[in-house]
């Protein structure tokens, strides 16, 4: 069935081989699918219509005995399917070599291990024609207050990626890093846990324009922080350099439903951020890359079903948001609630702060005035649920 939401290579959505490859293990129960091929994710994903496929070094190459050959054939796949390989990413979180962590591990045997691996993979990444590589520290952390000196863990954590971008510079590579935050799990609680805490701490490092963002919807979310204002800000520090779109169904364990499965109203406002919001904000333009994990009900078929549906449910709500952008009712409501009024600046060219505390104001009038934000967010919310 071809529609208007049958996804096209402009469109630049992606996947990473670990989600429609997940076997559906949980911590309660082994896997329930068989592995899947990489060449058959490849071909699976080009006729859904995916433009590209992201991997971890464990996801692709997991033995070393097999890696040229596995790498042949996958290349190969790529170029006869037309997919591209838009991101690479290091798995430091699976082996029990990091079960402290990789950069930020107390055994500094697992941290040197850990920035060799990484490396490695940059290597690989680099040759596949990625320009993102992601740093999720899902094993960066700590169960326990005693654990873990969290002022040296950053110390490691900015050793660490400063080391990376040096060699990446160095190599010549095209590569930006983009950092993953979660709050929790698997650790108890996980270093640069949100989009604000990786802000932050992108400042202190050596090579800061090389460094931003890939922030995952549930991830936020799990914090019970709204994922749309998250890669807002990303966007207005220019660092939203990948998303993870998935689903989530508030504060919980890190669910990752297919995306719009979760939130459906927190999708269509992050949609909206993609599109550049009322029309001033800057446009996301990088690939649209889905990380999810088909659940445990779900048979090898299914997989694909769930793979499609995240892309639907992308192109179904990038639809709505630019009708409701485009709809001349709404921009008529965006007006009585001044929503562009915001855009200009509070003091005009040549005042000076005397001239706003010299001035009058009629508080009366301003507490009494109504924003009108409600028939606006009704406006949004009826094409959301279709009825417009
Ligand atoms: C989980 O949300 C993480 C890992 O799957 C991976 O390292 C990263 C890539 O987007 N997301
Ligand atoms: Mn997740
Ligand atoms: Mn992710």
């Amino acid at each position: 069935m071809s529609d208007t939401y049958t996804p096209v290579p402009s469109d630049k959505l992606s996947f990473g081989l670990w989600t429609i490859g997940w076997r559906g293990v949980d911590v309660f129960g082994g896997a329930v699918r068989d592995e899947l091929d990489p060449v058959e994710a490849v071909e699976r994903l080009s006729s859904l219509g995916a433009a590209a496929i992201t991997f971890h070094d464990d996801d692709l190459v997991p033995n070393d005995a097999t890696r040229e050959k596995v790498l042949d054939r996958f290349t190969a796949a790529l170029a006869e399917n037309n997919v591209a390989v838009e991101m690479a990413t290091t798995n430091l979180f699976s082996s029990p070599v990091f079960k402290d962590g990789g950069f930020t591990s107390n055994d500094r045997e697992v941290r040197r291990y850990a920035l060799a691996k990484a490396a490695r993979n940059i290597d690989l990444g680099a040759r596949m024609g990625a320009h993102t590589y992601v740093m999720w520290g899902g094993r960066e952390g700590a169960e326990s207050g005693a654990a873990k000196d969290v002022h040296a863990a950053l110390d490691r954590m900015k050793e660490g990626i400063d080391t990376l971008c040096a060699y990446v510079r160095d190599q010549g590579y095209d590569i930006r890093f983009a950092l993953e935050p979660k709050p929790n799990e698997p650790r108890g609680d996980i270093l640069l846990p949100t989009v604000g805490h990786a802000l932050a701490f992108i400042n202190d490092l050596d090579d800061p324009d090389r460094v931003g963002l890939n922030p995952e919807v549930g991830h936020e979310e799990m914090s019970g922080l709204n994922y749309a204002h998250g890669i807002a800000q990303a966007m207005w520090h220019g660092k939203l350099f990948h998303i993870d779109l998935n689903g989530q169904n508030g504060p919980r364990f890190d669910q990752d439903l297919r995306f719009g499965a979760g939130n459906a109203r927190g999708a269509f406002w992050a949609v909206d951020v993609l599109e550049g919001s009322a029309g001033r904000a800057p446009r996301y333009d990088g690939y649209v890359h889905f990380d999810y994990k088909p659940p445990r009900t779900e048979d090898a078929d299914d997989v694909w079903e769930t793979a499609r549906a995240n892309m639907r449910n992308y192109l179904i709500l990038r639809e709505k948001v630019r009708a409701f952008r485009g709809d001349p009712e709404v921009q008529q409501a965006m007006a009585e609630s001044r929503i562009l009024d915001l855009w200009e600046p509070t003091m005009s060219p040549g005042e000076t702060l005397a001239d706003l505390r010299s001035a009058t104001y009629d508080l009366d009038g301003l507490a009494k005035r109504g924003m009108h934000f409600e028939r606006l967010d009704q406006l949004a919310l009826e094409y959301l649920y279709g009825v417009r």
